[in-house]
């Protein structure tokens, strides 16, 4: 292949990031001791969900074992983990927030 040919592969005909950056999935997990109404209040408050969706997605993880609060692009999504963690602690509940590539 010509180094021409070989430019046209790597850049000209490359899929555009600009617009379309890479997303991450914010998964809360389960575990046996983080109350039920504070996953409810955790996913009002920091992933905008509805009280009935709220309730939805909570048991949903705690029947599945993990479940999702929003996607994002990667620094909201690393902002997402850092408040929910830090919220969890402060209550002292085991709850674990991770992202996840999309
Ligand atoms: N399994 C927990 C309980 O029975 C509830 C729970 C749901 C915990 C979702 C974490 O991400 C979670 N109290």
């Amino acid at each position: 292949m010509s180094r021409t040919e070989r430019r046209r592969n790597t850049v000209l005909e490359r899929e555009p990031r600009v617009q379309e950056p890479r997303m991450y999935r914010v998964v809360l997990l389960n575990d046996d001791y983080t109350p039920m109404d504070y996953v409810v209040h955790v996913l009002e408050q920091y992933f905008l969900k509805t009280h009935a969706e709220a309730v939805e997605v909570m048991l949903h993880i705690h029947e599945r074992g993990k479940g999702l609060g929003g996607i994002y692009p990667y620094d909201m999504a690393e902002t997402k983990v850092a408040l929910v963690t830090a919220d969890a602690q402060q209550h002292q509940h085991p709850l674990r927030c991770i992202m996840e590539k999309e």
